[in-house]
C-alpha cells in the first residue's frame, strides 16, 4: 500500500527536500501551506526541485487546531513531519509571542490533531540544537542538559518536551530530531550561510561591494539539509520512537565559513567584510558541536556533505540565480 505523509512547513527549506525524498520513495506527499496573498511565491522551493506538481497542497495553519483536525481526518497520514515554525532566531526577540504560539504551542495543536484523528500515525518533531544554547558540555548529545538563549530556543524546548510527553502519555510513535544547523541552496536568505553565499555571488558579479555581518566568532556545526531530511525519515522507520542528535561532529566559525565562500570565487574576504554591531543578538549561542554517535549506531545515518562542498554548491546556485 502507498504510504501517505503529511509535512507541515513544506514550503520551507527542509520541507522541500523532505518532500523530494519521500516522493522518491513512492509516498503520497501532502503539504500543509498557510494562505498567502502571494500564492505564486509559496512553492518556489518545490519548483526549484521540480516537484511542485507532485506534492498535494492542503490549506492550513499550525495555529488553527480545528483546521488541523480536519486535515488529519481527510489526509489520514501514516507519517506526520512537523517542520513548520517561526524558525529565525533573530526575529524571535522581535516577535516572542508569535514565536511561542507557532513554534511551541503549534506543536501541541498538531499533536492533538494526531491524537484525536490518527493516533497510529508516526510523528516527527523538528527540534533544534539551539536548545543547548549556553552549552553545558563541549560536545552536545541527547543527554546534554538544555540552556536556551532566545525566545525561539525556549519555544523549541517546549515543542521537544511536549513531543516526549505525548509519546510517554498516549503511546504516540513520536520522535524528536535535535538537528544542528543545516543549509542548502534553498536556505532562507536571512540565515548567515545563505546571506554570505548570496553576497559573495553579488560581489563577484559586480552587483554589491561589501558584506555586513554580526558576530563572526560564533561557531556552528553545519551540515546539508538534503542529508538531514534522510535522518528524519529514518527515525520514523524505527520500531521504537526516540530522540536523536543529527550533526556532523565538526564546528566552524562564521568567519571561516565566510572565507570558504570567498575563496570559492577567488576573492579575498578581508577586502569586503564589514562588521555591523546592529547585527549582534541580545544573547548569543557562542558555539555548537553535535555528537551524532547515536544516529550513526541506531539509524545508520551519517552526514555525507562537507561544509566546503555545501558552500561551493550554494555559491554556484546563487551565481546562477543572479546571472539569469
Ligand atoms: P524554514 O524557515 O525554511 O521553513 C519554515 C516553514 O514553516 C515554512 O514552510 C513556513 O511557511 C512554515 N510556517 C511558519 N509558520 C507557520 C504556521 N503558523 N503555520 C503553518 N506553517 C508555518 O525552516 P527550515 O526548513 O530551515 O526548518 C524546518 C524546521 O526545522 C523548523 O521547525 C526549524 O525551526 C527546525 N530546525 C531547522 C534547522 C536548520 O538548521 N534549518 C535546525 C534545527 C531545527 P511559509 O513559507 O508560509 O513561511
Ligand atoms: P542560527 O542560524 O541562529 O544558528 O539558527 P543563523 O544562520 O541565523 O546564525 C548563525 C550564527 O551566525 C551569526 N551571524 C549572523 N547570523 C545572521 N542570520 N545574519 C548575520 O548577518 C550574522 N552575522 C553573524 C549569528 O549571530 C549566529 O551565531 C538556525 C535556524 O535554522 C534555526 O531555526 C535552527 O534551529 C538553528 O539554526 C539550529
Amino acid at each position: 500500500m502507498t504510504k501517505r505523509a503529511l509535512i507541515t512547513g513544506v514550503t520551507g527549506q527542509d520541507g522541500a527536500y523532505l518532500a523530494q525524498l519521500l516522493l522518491s520513495k513512492g509516498y503520497d506527499v501532502f503539504g500543509l501551506v498557510r494562505r498567502s496573498s502571494h500564492s505564486e511565491v509559496t512553492d518556489t522551493r518545490l519548483k526549484w526541485l521540480g516537484i511542485d506538481r507532485d506534492v498535494k497542497i492542503v490549506d492550513g495553519n499550525l495555529l488553527d487546531l480545528s483546521g488541523l483536525i480536519r486535515t488529519l481526518k481527510d489526509v489520514r497520514p501514516d507519517e506526520v513531519y512537523n517542520l513548520a515554525a517561526q524558525s529565525f532566531v533573530k526575529s524571535s526577540w522581535q516577535q516572542p509571542i508569535l514565536t511561542g504560539e507557532v513554534t511551541a504551542l503549534g506543536v501541541t495543536n498538531i499533536l492533538e490533531a494526531v491524537r484525536l484523528e490518527t493516533p497510529e500515525a508516526r510523528f516527527y518533531q523538528a527540534s533544534s540544537s539551539e536548545m543547548y544554547g549556553l552549552i553545558q558540555e563541549d560536545m552536545q548529545s541527547e543527554t546534554t542538559p538544555f540552556y536556551p538563549r532566545s525566545p525561539y530556543a525556549v519555544a523549541k524546548l517546549y515543542g521537544h518536551w511536549i513531543t516526549v510527553n505525548y509519546r510517554e502519555s498516549f503511546g504516540i510513535h513520536a520522535s524528536s530530531g535535535i538537528l544542528f544547523n543545516h543549509e542548502s541552496p534553498l536556505r532562507g536568505i536571512e540565515f548567515v550561510t545563505r546571506k554570505v553565499t548570496d553576497s559573495v555571488a553579488r560581489i563577484k558579479l559586480g552587483l554589491a561591494g561589501e558584506l555586513r555581518l554580526g558576530n563572526i566568532d560564533a561557531k556552528r556545526d553545519w551540515g546539508h539539509s538534503r542529508d538531514y531530511v534522510e535522518a528524519m525519515w529514518l527515525m520514523l522507520q524505527q520500531d521504537v520512537p526516540d530522540d536523536y542528535v543529527v550533526a556532523t561532529g565538526r564546528t566552524t566559525t562564521v568567519r571561516d565559513m565566510c572565507r570558504v565562500a570567498f575563496q570559492h570565487v577567488g576573492l579575498a574576504m578581508d577586502d569586503y567584510l564589514v562588521i555591523d554591531p546592529a547585527l549582534f543578538r541580545p544573547a548569543e549561542v557562542d558555539v555548537l558541536l553535535g555528537n551524532p554517535a547515536k544516529a550513526k549506531a541506531k539509524l545508520g545515518w551519517e552526514a555525507k556533505t562537507s561544509l566546503e562542498e555545501m558552500i561551493a554548491e550554494m555559491v554556484d546556485a546563487d551565481l546562477k540565480r543572479l546571472s539569469r
